[in-house]
């Protein structure tokens, strides 16, 4: 198989060159607006010419962060709706009627938001299963390292897990990663009957070997310590292409993942963009204790493309 071509990114900052400065600025429709990390982000990348800010909440509250924050939001476009669920269903409304082109989590809970994209009637659906997509630039490793699914979906099975790596393999090929190298993670990384996750990755991995799951490399059951480490993977004699340069790591389930996601951004000091994949447009969609510059990042991962 060809082993993964260049380009390899290291940082997040190193995506800006992929935004392309001539294409028109994105809609952005945030979501209950009235939060200070977002709001912070919005306004960066609104200056930056990335998008036009639509800030769907308590305008009072909105403006009052605004100004405290020394925040210009001179020629953005206010929706006032202060019942948070309503501005959630407003938000996700615009995007759906075209009147928005990215919808961003502001200060609701995840499951509400989501909870709104998937209405039948009004919400981003596709038909695929959408899920959540982490992007994470970890200073002890040699370049950026995508984990899914963290936020979305609760205890995927075979069918979800396919999907969740077309998703996110789809998603690293328009980043510029042609063949993303895929960890599916167990606890081992041999395969154990009592452990479904183990199961699980020996087939992921045989349906690719197959042609069944295209685009990628993708290899498992493997620890995480061999996914991310030559010199774990070379201790327990573990041939693989994946193991040590992984581009993708796909978890077992949402506590595995989330827990993940919190231990490298809160031990490890790692950066993080996060989105979700599958719905009809990128959905910026981050932890509300998430910094500025990660919602910032996620927003500039959300409108590539
Ligand atoms: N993709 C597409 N359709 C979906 C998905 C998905 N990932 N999940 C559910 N659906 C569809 C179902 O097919 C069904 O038609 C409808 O949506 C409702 O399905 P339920 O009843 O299983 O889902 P809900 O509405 O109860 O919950 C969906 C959530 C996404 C809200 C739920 O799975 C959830 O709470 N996920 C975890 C969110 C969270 O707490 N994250 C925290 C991390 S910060």
């Amino acid at each position: 198989m060809i082993i993964n071509e260049k380009p390899m990114y290291k940082k997040l900052k190193d995506l800006q060159t992929l935004n392309d400065p001539n294409k028109p600025c994105k809609r952005l429709a945030l979501a209950v607006s009235e939060d200070t990390h977002s709001l912070e982000a919005v306004n960066k990348a609104y200056h930056a010419g990335v998008i036009t800010p639509v800030l769907v909440g308590s305008k009072e509250a909105t403006l009052k962060i605004a100004e405290e924050k020394n925040l210009d939001f001179a020629g953005a476009i206010f929706v006032d709706e202060p019942r948070p669920e309503k501005a959630v269903e407003k938000a996700v409304k615009m995007v759906h009627d075209g009147e928005a082109d990215v919808l961003m989590k502001g200060n609701i809970a995840t499951p509400s938001l989501l909870k709104a994209v998937l209405n039948k009637e009004w919400g981003l659906r596709t038909g695929q299963l959408l899920s959540h997509f982490a992007l994470f630039e970890v200073e002890s490793y040699h370049k950026l390292i995508a984990v899914s699914d963290v936020a979305m979906n609760i205890a995927p099975n075979l069918s979800d897990k396919i999907a969740i790596i077309n998703n996110s393999v789809k998603f690293l090929n328009k980043l510029g990663i042609e063949l993303p190298k895929v960890a599916v993670l167990g606890a081992i990384e041999v395969v154990n009957e009592n452990m479904q996750a183990t199961l699980d990755a020996a087939l992921l991995s045989k349906m690719n070997q197959r042609d069944q799951i295209r685009n990628c490399i993708i290899d498992g059951p493997l620890a995480f310590d061999n996914a991310v480490s030559f010199e774990s993977a070379s201790h327990k004699k573990i041939k693989s292409e994946v193991a040590g340069d992984t581009d993708l790591l796909i978890m077992p389930d949402i506590e595995v993942g989330n827990v993940l996601y919190k231990t490298l951004v809160w031990f490890a000091k790692a950066k993080v963009a996060s989105v979700i994949l599958g719905a009809s447009t990128p959905i910026v969609l981050t932890s509300r204790s998430d910094s500025e510059e990660s919602k910032f990042d996620s927003i500039l991962l959300a409108t590539l493309g």
